[in-house]
């Protein structure tokens, strides 16, 4: 059984998202990531400590990009994933990581300085400038919404789970100003039977 270590709101969502799209069974192990108490089992899989960690078997993965890419290629093929002859695939390739390396990951210094930082330091150089790339690197989702409903094209893929979640994450945050065609993008996406099962699935047994 794959499990998969992180839960509610967090990146764990794209890959109980992409295992609900490929309809793979799997279980959410909740991580408490603000505890003081340590989760011998949670460290002993990730010792970095953070959230996701896949267990398949013998594999145990971080980085949601890199668990999404493994579970398509292990279970596949999954229309979730281009082949390198389809049209869409260097599209496919660019915004699966784009979504993790020129949004998420950018957006997270903002974000949590917001919360974690000593009040006199939550408004500095690095936040700003983290917000500042995000924004700019957001100027090529707008382009594709553009031009095609979905970040590889016609068809919905993981690009979309990856993107979709940074977009998300930065609404949520209220750190981006997301226009029009984002908005009925993440309408599209975040709609999705497959959504809605991996959000229910990922706050079972947490307190409202
Ligand atoms: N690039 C990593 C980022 C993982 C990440 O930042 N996870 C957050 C929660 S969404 C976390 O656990 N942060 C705590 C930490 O890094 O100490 C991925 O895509 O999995």
């Amino acid at each position: 059984m794959i499990t998969v270590f992180g839960g509610q709101t967090s990146r764990s969502i794209r890959v109980v998202w992409l295992l609900e799209e490929m309809g793979l069974p799997y279980r959410v192990r909740q991580v408490d990531m603000l505890s003081d108490v340590p989760d011998t089992e949670f460290l002993a899989a990730n010792p970095a400590n953070y959230i996701p960690v896949l267990v398949d078997g013998d594999v145990t993965m971080v980085e949601s990009i890199a668990i999404l890419q493994y579970l398509m290629g292990r279970y596949g093929p999954t229309p979730l994933a281009p082949a390198p002859d389809d049209p869409g695939f260097p599209a496919y390739l660019q915004f699966l990581h784009l979504g993790e390396a020129g949004l998420a990951t950018l957006l997270m210094t903002p974000v949590v300085a917001r919360f974690m930082a000593p009040e006199s330091e939550r408004d500095n150089w690095s936040a700003r400038q983290g917000l500042a790339w995000a924004e700019k690197r957001m100027r090529l989702v707008r382009a594709q919404l553009a031009r095609a409903p979905y970040m590889a094209g016609e068809a919905f893929t993981a690009a979309d789970i990856s993107v979709t979640y940074a977009l998300e994450f930065g609404r949520r945050q209220a750190c981006l100003d997301l226009g029009e065609a984002e908005t009925a993008y993440l309408d599209r996406t975040l709609g999705r039977e497959a959504y809605k099962r991996a959000y229910a699935r990922s706050h079972e047994g947490v307190a409202a």
